[in-house]
């Protein structure tokens, strides 16, 4: 892994109804990333938080809600990844809501013919306009990566899609909607829902992830916070139980470090407001370190 990283916060909350998460960078800062990162080695640059755009009234839209400001941000966020990348740093981004998915994979695919992404998540993040319960962006941007959705989301990735569906893992599925588990069969994207995870364990699981994206040249980790259970990580806006442990998660991300070349990532939504003593916020930093490779002994 470089030991230069990049690190950026991206405080967007227009992706979802909830109030709070914008406040995840501060929280995830606080909990200490920076000295956790810095004790490993790494020369961190902070490139502090995106500027993002207060809510238009006029923006609220059914189905696809606060469309204008979310574009607006993940145009932004794109130009910023690709600027990373160029600098031949590691991008560590912290959300916000998952919809900033949408400008990180499309600035970060740009560098690469093949990007991998492993999607950590309770949810699929696979809705369109015409299929979401909510109009929340935040439950869209793998399938706006895909290349599905709204013009103005996936003319973000320069109207190619950004990742190609054999590229993708998704890890901690427990709330797919109908029309996401159709996508699912329909382009063949790799899923371990937590039937999965019960049946083989997870180290069995990064191991069978690492193996299906070895032919990738990059590989991008998406982590929302929700895809652990909310027992560990209760400050997120869509909580689901029955997910995945703090221990899980920490093997996953261990098996990462020793295995996989991860070559850019993410943490998102990361809620304050509805956590428990920075809880969701000290896990995240938690599981930053052990990805960056910290070990017990
Ligand atoms: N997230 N599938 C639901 C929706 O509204 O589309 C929930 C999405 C949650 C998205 O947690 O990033
Ligand atoms: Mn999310
Ligand atoms: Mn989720
Ligand atoms: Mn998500």
């Amino acid at each position: 892994m470089l030991k230069n990283l990049s690190m950026l916060g991206v405080p967007l909350d227009l992706g979802q109804n909830r109030r709070g998460v914008d406040m995840g960078p501060s929280a995830i800062r606080y909990a200490g990333v920076l000295e956790r990162l810095q004790a490993l080695g790494y020369q961190v640059q902070d490139h502090g938080d995106l500027t993002v755009p207060k809510r238009y009234d006029q923006d609220i839209g059914e189905d696809l809600q606060h469309l204008q400001a979310v574009v607006e941000t993940n145009r932004r966020l794109a130009k910023k990844m690709d600027e990373m990348m160029s600098a031949d740093a590691f991008p560590l981004v912290f959300g916000g809501d998952h919809s900033i998915s949408i400008g990180t994979l499309a600035g970060i695919s740009q560098h690469y013919q093949n990007l991998g992404v492993i999607w950590y998540d309770a949810h699929g993040d696979l809705n369109t306009a015409e299929t979401s319960p909510s109009g929340n962006i935040h439950g869209m941007p793998l399938a706006v990566s895909l290349g599905r959705g709204h013009d103005s989301l996936t003319e973000i990735a320069g109207g190619l899609p950004a990742i190609k569906p054999e590229n993708v893992v998704i890890i901690g599925a427990r709330a797919l909607d109908a029309a996401e588990k159709t996508l699912i069969q329909e382009s063949g994207l790799k899923v371990f829902t937590m039937h999965e995870v019960d049946r083989l364990g997870m180290s069995e699981v990064m191991t069978q992830t690492n193996a299906y994206l070895s032919h990738c040249d990059g590989i991008h980790l998406s982590l929302d916070l929700d895809g652990l259970d909310p027992i560990d990580a209760p400050g997120v806006g869509t909580p689901v139980v029955g997910g995945l442990t703090y221990r899980e998660s920490h093997l996953a991300m261990e098996m990462l470090a020793e295995t996989t070349d991860i070559t850019s990532c993410e943490f998102v939504e990361v809620n304050p407001i509805l956590d428990e003593k920075n809880k969701t916020a000290e896990a995240a930093v938690a599981l930053i370190g052990s990805l960056f490779g910290e070990k017990i002994k």
